[in-house]
């Protein structure tokens, strides 16, 4: 059968059009991941952004910092212990969960293990049937906040501590707080290890090399096995330490850490310290491990309950401060708050944390940016699942993409009246790696744009306060430094007043 002149000119102006249509979206425009990426265990740690420590023993009780280990169990008498409502004070003050000290430097554990006579189970507290562990984990579950574990490596009262018997004796304290007191988000392994101690009467001065000694690759399998899902925090774990117990992030912080990988692009920032007990603050540019940090602080100025310090506990204004510094910077905030002889958190802390709380939330109650008009100026394959709505949409799986070779694109955010700015969000899309490495703002005033503020790093949430609050209709995002396309998933703008827009 012969072809007609008619059927031939169908088929070309077909293959034609088809040349000229607009391309589909296809998977050559899904967005590639970039360098580093968190673990599912790290992205579901980094939503809390602020989670209490307890800090809760022998200490409590005899006054001090540090136990030496020679502690008598009956010391540890609190004489109205109430889990629940230390952990109701804990969720009005906007934690999302509770690390422990189920056992300190001291030894001394606050659950009846089998492991040691150093225990609650030895006390006389509750005719030592009390397990303070069981009921903070309990409680905590109970009113919706996650359940962690601080079990510290070092044990000034082990008679075995420093000799290879005290390792069985450790993993199976970790062991037991694993197995027996349900999920557990996070397990925290202090950096503060060996020296003097009572070590079951021998009272001397014990080192360890606290590379070597513990042999974290056995302890780091014991708790994948237990609690998959838990992140551990330490040298060899998934979250690293800030660097200080002040509460304060490095302003360039990454997510990433170890050593630099991405193709092209060099290790920065980069702290050289002679302290080796010392984490990289800033962590580190294209590092090729996901290992964020952690900002741990306490609302006093020690860790554990002092009478005398009834008076310094940090006002809520100095709180709002420490979660500018820690999660505003792409960190997490671990403030701690030590219960007192009661078996409570001292009512002084407790408010403080309250008002700390609703001042966050009202902050950030109302996102201007979604009441603007946003004009971006590329989006990756003009597609709507791209597109600038993502920044305001609420969802932070969906995120703005640019094309691949717009590495640096700006974004105007239009008003039909001036509105008041004091604070902007930034969040990337955290499972695609961290992108960003600089940002600016400006606003429109008299026919110009002038410059408001610049940030560096992004990553999980980076926040930018101006020192000022400004009046503008129109405001810029740029997007000054990044090395592949972009992927925002949230911009938030916020007034410190709550006025009507309209
Ligand atoms: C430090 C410890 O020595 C303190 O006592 C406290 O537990 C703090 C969170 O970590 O390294």
């Amino acid at each position: 059968m012969h072809t007609t002149r008619r059927q031939l000119l169908a088929g070309v102006t077909l293959s034609l059009a088809s040349r000229y249509l607009p391309a589909e979206p296809t998977e050559r425009q899904l967005l590639q991941p970039f360098g580093a990426l968190p673990s599912s265990r790290q992205l579901a740690w980094h939503k809390l952004e602020t989670y209490a420590f307890l800090h809760f023993t022998v200490n409590t009780f005899t006054d001090r910092e540090w136990g030496s280990g020679d502690e008598d169990p009956n010391l540890f008498s609190p004489t109205d212990f109430d889990a629940d409502s230390i952990v109701l004070d804990l969720k009005r003050a906007g934690m999302k969960a509770v690390i422990l000290t189920c056992k300190h430097h001291d030894g001394f554990c606050l659950w009846p293990t089998k492991t040691t006579e150093h225990s609650i189970r030895h006390s006389s507290w509750q005719d030592g049937k009390g397990d303070v562990v069981r009921d903070i984990s309990v409680a905590a579950r109970q009113h919706g906040l996650k359940f962690g574990v601080y079990v510290s490596p070092w044990d000034r009262n082990n008679a075995y501590y420093g000799k290879p018997e005290y390792l069985p004796i450790y993993r199976a304290q970790i062991t037991e707080l694993l197995s027996n007191y349900g999920p557990i988000f996070e397990i925290w392994f202090d950096g503060a290890n060996g020296g003097d101690g009572y070590y079951g009467g021998a009272r001397e001065k014990r080192l360890i090399d606290k590379a070597t000694y513990y042999q974290w690759p056995t302890i780091v399998n014991i708790v994948r096995r237990l609690q998959p899902d838990a992140v551990i925090f330490g040298k060899t774990g998934d979250i690293r330490w800030i660097g200080n117990e002040k509460g304060i992030a490095a302003n360039t912080c990454w997510a990433t850490y170890g050593t630099p990988k991405v193709k092209g692009h060099q290790a920065e920032d980069i702290h050289a310290s002679a302290d080796t007990n010392l984490e990289p603050p800033n962590g580190v540019r294209f590092g090729d491990q996901w290992k964020p940090a952690e900002c741990d602080v306490s609302i006093r100025p020690g860790w554990f309950y002092h009478l005398s310090e009834d008076d310094e506990v940090r006002t809520p204004d100095n709180l709002v401060d420490l979660y500018f510094e820690s999660v505003g910077k792409g960190a997490s905030l671990l403030l701690n708050f030590p219960s007192n002889r009661k078996g409570r958190i001292a009512p002084q802390d407790a408010t403080s944390g309250a008002i700390f709380h609703e001042r966050i939330e009202k902050m950030f109650s109302r996102n201007l940016a979604a009441e603007a008009l946003l004009i971006p100026s590329n989006v990756r394959g003009q597609e709507k699942r791209y597109s600038a709505a993502c920044l305001v949409d609420g969802n932070e799986s969906s995120f703005w993409a640019t094309d691949d070779n717009v590495h640096t694109p700006e974004l105007i955010v239009q008003y039909n009246k001036p509105v008041e700015i004091a604070i902007l969000r930034l969040r990337e899309a955290i499972a695609l790696g961290q992108r960003i490495a600089g940002v600016a703002v400006d606003r429109w005033q008299d026919d110009h744009w002038v410059p408001i503020a610049a940030a560096t790093s992004i990553g999980p949430c980076r926040l930018i306060r101006l020192d000022q609050p400004v009046q503008t209709q129109r405001l810029r995002l740029r997007v000054t430094n990044s090395p592949v396309a972009i992927a925002l998933s949230e911009l938030g703008i916020y007034s410190l007043h709550d006025k009507e827009l309209n």
